[in-house]
């Protein structure tokens, strides 16, 4: 659900800051993570799929070749309050993006395509939240 993805994304969204020098992800891209599902933000810089190969990390959510870690990221969204609700769909929509773009070689430019591929599937699920709705649920973590 919407809900529980808000709360997904404020928290690994709290690791932004901590990926941006690696990633070399200007402010002027992204300021703050919860923009990655504002309408108007476009999902193409690979400095993005380079940050989010890094936040990821954090949570040990991908495998080495940058590839989503199916069994962790299934705990770590259930480890949300409604978590059940979401992990299954959220881990198969991301799957079917990765099919998608499994030939791109750059494991960041790959990886901002998988995240686009993703941000558009969550929405015509209706399982995309609204920029507030994250935005309301940041102080608890
Ligand atoms: O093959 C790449 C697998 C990783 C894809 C991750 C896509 C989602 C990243 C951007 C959106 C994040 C929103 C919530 C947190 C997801 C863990």
């Amino acid at each position: 659900t919407a809900e529980v993805m808000s709360h997904v994304t404020a928290h690994f969204g709290k690791s932004l800051e901590e990926c941006r020098e690696e990633s070399g992800l200007s402010s002027d891209i992204l300021e703050e993570f919860q923009h990655f599902w504002s309408e108007n933000f476009q999902v193409v810089d690979r400095e993005l799929g380079c940050a989010i190969i890094c936040m990821s990390n954090k949570f040990a959510l991908m495998h080495d070749d940058a590839r989503m870690h199916h069994v962790n990221m299934h705990d770590y969204i259930k480890s949300f309050p409604q978590g059940e609700l979401l992990s299954e769909k959220m881990v198969e929509l991301i799957h079917n993006c990765e099919k998608q773009f499994d030939d791109i070689e750059d494991e960041c430019n790959r990886v901002v395509k998988v995240a686009a591929c993703f941000k558009e599937s969550a929405k015509k699920d209706g399982i995309a939240p609204e920029v507030a709705m994250i935005e309301a649920v940041l102080e608890k973590y």
